[in-house]
């Protein structure tokens, strides 16, 4: 037998390989050391510092598992699981940053795009040089993004984008958008466009107010008209499974990375029940408390050998999208209910900024609702089950 791991009680790190271990650490070192510091503040003054997309870029954590030859890292999905979980464990709006880029910019560019777009785009983003958002949300079209009303136009040498994108993460500093709309031209199919900067007709108001997310920069997507020509159409999507090919990526990397921050408030909690003296004697001293330890370490340590898995069978090929429903939402709902206990067992303190756990608790009702929500993935997993589709 060996020795019992408190904060690894399955020894997940033993299931890494040695590449894999030292992708976590560098990760780990990067976000403790240059990401930690800021948040607090970023928080507060409700920022997004810009400058994090070129550090990350610096990094390699940008497009993690996108090809060397177009400036990604080549790296598999567990790894990119794994890069996700650190950024994440300092706050959940650094790793949408990172998730978007790598996940729902880069990937489709990559799997959809042609080889000048790959050319032109992916190495810039890699480095974090430009930054790129993904319009899919619409303000009447949130879980049901097959009935969007976003449409594109042919018109001479390409395409007249109209309609309004909601919610879009970074959409206020992307230099690209992809965006997805009706194409008139393609019989009314959901197709991918890459929208630049400076585009005439496109606009991207930041939303204000969030109490969620606060270090990242959330907006809309105002296309009035835009023009985007025929070489900036993806052209091997069609339909919505281009903009899913996209999310189930990024859901798969949600997966772990809400157990950063889920681990976060579980140490965090551990070690203030441990200091803090009621009744003469530790909060951790009382069975009440180590109960509430116990289910933490218990649900970190069993989504985190889900979300191993099913990295496993998507670096093998052998994966359904379903896998990765069941993970986003296992691991999303759990670490939402770990971080309000955590917040609950630092007492007063813990509504402080300071102590970390309310903003992740807060945090985490956001990335609970995007990317399909809670109760759109039961739905998903429930047609797969029963053959029937509950939710129209
Ligand atoms: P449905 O009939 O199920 O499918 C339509 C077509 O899409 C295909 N498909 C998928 N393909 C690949 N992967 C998947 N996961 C797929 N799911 C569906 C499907 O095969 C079909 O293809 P085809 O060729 O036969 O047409 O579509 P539906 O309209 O009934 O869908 C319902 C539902 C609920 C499953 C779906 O709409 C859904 O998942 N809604 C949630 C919406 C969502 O996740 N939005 C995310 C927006 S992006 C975001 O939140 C980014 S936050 C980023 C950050 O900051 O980190
Ligand atoms: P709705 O779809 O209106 O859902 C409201 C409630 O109704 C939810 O509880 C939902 O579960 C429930 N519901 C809906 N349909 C059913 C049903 N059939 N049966 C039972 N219950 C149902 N989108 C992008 O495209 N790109 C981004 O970068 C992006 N970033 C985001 C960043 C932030 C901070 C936020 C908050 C959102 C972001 N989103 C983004 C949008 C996100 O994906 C949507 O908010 C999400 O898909 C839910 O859509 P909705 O908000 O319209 O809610």
């Amino acid at each position: 037998s060996s020795s019992f791991n408190w904060d690894d009680p399955l020894l997940l790190a033993q299931q890494l390989t040695e590449d894999e271990r030292q992708i976590s650490e560098a990760a780990r070192a990067y976000c403790q050391q240059e990401l930690q510091p800021r948040v607090l503040s970023a928080y507060r003054e409700e920022r997004f510092d810009r400058e994090i997309m070129s550090e990350m870029g610096e990094m390699g954590l940008l497009g993690a598992t996108v090809a060397e030859e177009y400036g990604g890292a080549g790296l598999n999905h567990v790894a990119y699981g794994l890069i996700a979980r650190e950024v994440e464990r300092v706050d959940s709006g650094y790793r949408s940053a990172m998730s978007v880029q790598s996940s729902l910019v880069m990937y489709p560019i990559e799997t959809y795009g042609s080889e000048e777009q790959k050319r032109k785009f992916l190495p810039r983003l890699a480095s974090g040089e430009i930054v790129g958002c993904f319009g899919l949300t619409e303000p009447d079209h949130g879980s049901d993004p097959g009935s969007m009303i976003t449409r594109a136009k042919k018109v001479d040498g390409g395409y007249l984008l109209s309609g309004q994108k909601m919610w879009i993460t970074n959409s206020p500093i992307a230099d690209i958008a992809v965006v997805w709309a009706k194409s008139e031209a393609h019989e009314g199919k959901i197709r991918g466009f890459i929208v630049e900067r400076g585009t005439e007709g496109f606009s991207t108001p930041k939303i204000e107010g969030k109490l969620s997310l606060r270090a990242s920069i959330t907006g809309e997507i105002v296309l009035d008209e835009a023009f985007v020509p025929e070489e900036n159409l993806l052209p091997n999507a069609s339909g919505l499974a281009g903009p899913f090919g996209c999310l189930n990526k990024a859901r798969f990397g949600i997966a772990w990375g809400v157990l950063g921050a889920a681990e976060f408030c579980w140490h965090a909690a551990r070690q203030y029940t441990l200091d803090r003296k009621q009744f003469g004697r530790p909060l951790a001293a009382n069975q009440l408390v180590q109960l509430k330890l116990a289910n933490m370490q218990t649900e970190i340590a069993l989504g985190l050998q889900a979300a191993l898995q099913v990295g496993r069978l998507m670096d093998a090929g052998n994966w359904a999208p379903e896998m990765v429903s069941l993970i986003k939402r296992n691991n999303c709902g759990k670490s939402l209910d770990i971080a309000r206990i955590a917040r609950d067992m630092h007492g007063g303190n813990g509504i402080a900024d300071e102590f970390g756990v309310m903003r992740h608790m807060v945090n985490l009702e956001t990335v609970n609702t995007y990317e399909g929500t809670h109760d759109v993935h039961a739905l998903i997993l429930g047609r797969a089950q029963t053959g029937i589709q509950a939710f129209c």
